[in-house]
């Protein structure tokens, strides 16, 4: 064979390269273009929806929902955090005629209708998120992963913040966060 032809054929170990290369970049360029979905969120109270105090943004990963809260002014310590089923941060009246801060926003996000409070790595609710850590400061920067979760799955419902931490069980009932005191719709 001519010389000037020997080194246009490829090798076996050329055409491997090529093609890990080509697999690398389809599973990286579509993690890299993640978008990033950014959500307004509002103190509530049983009067409806009030200043904002902050925002949480999402992105996919290969992990799951990238969850990155910007809150400030909420207390100290841990808060319950859940992806609720309806797109409402209003205050709605509960069975016995009084208002309930966010109540419009329903439960906890349940597609598979699991009926239980398992926290973010268990069966349940697909909503179950972890928990905000919020610092002296009354500031939480801290990022969460929700496995089972994705940007799409975010729309058309609500990020709810609890005044209490949660036990991702149900005792008590929904993990005891109690009140709800902050609340983000996603369109
Ligand atoms: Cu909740
Ligand atoms: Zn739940």
């Amino acid at each position: 064979m001519p010389t000037q032809w020997t080194s246009l054929v490829v090798s076996p170990v050329q055409l491997l390269i090529t093609f890990l290369c080509l697999l690398c970049w389809l599973i990286v360029t579509p993690i890299a273009n993640a978008e990033l979905i950014q959500i307004t969120m509002r103190s509530i109270n049983a009067y409806g929806i009030g200043d904002v105090i902050g925002s949480v943004s999402a992105k996919d990963s290969d992990q799951g929902l990238v969850i990155f809260p910007d809150l400030t002014t909420i207390a100290t310590g841990e808060h319950g955090f859940h992806l609720h089923s309806n797109p409402s941060c209003k205050a709605a009246l509960n069975p016995e005629g009084e208002s309930v801060s966010g109540l419009a926003a329903g439960g906890h996000w349940d597609p598979d209708n699991s009926g239980t409070h398992l926290g973010p790595f268990g069966n349940g609710h697909r909503g179950d998120l972890s928990k905000l850590i919020v610092d002296a400061n009354g500031t939480t920067t801290t990022n969460i992963v929700a496995p089972r979760l994705t940007t799409n799955d975010l729309k058309n419902h609500a990020l709810i913040v609890h005044a209490g931490g949660d036990t991702y069980s149900d005792t008590p009932a929904l993990g005891g966060g109690g009140a709800r005191i902050a609340c983000g719709v996603i369109n």
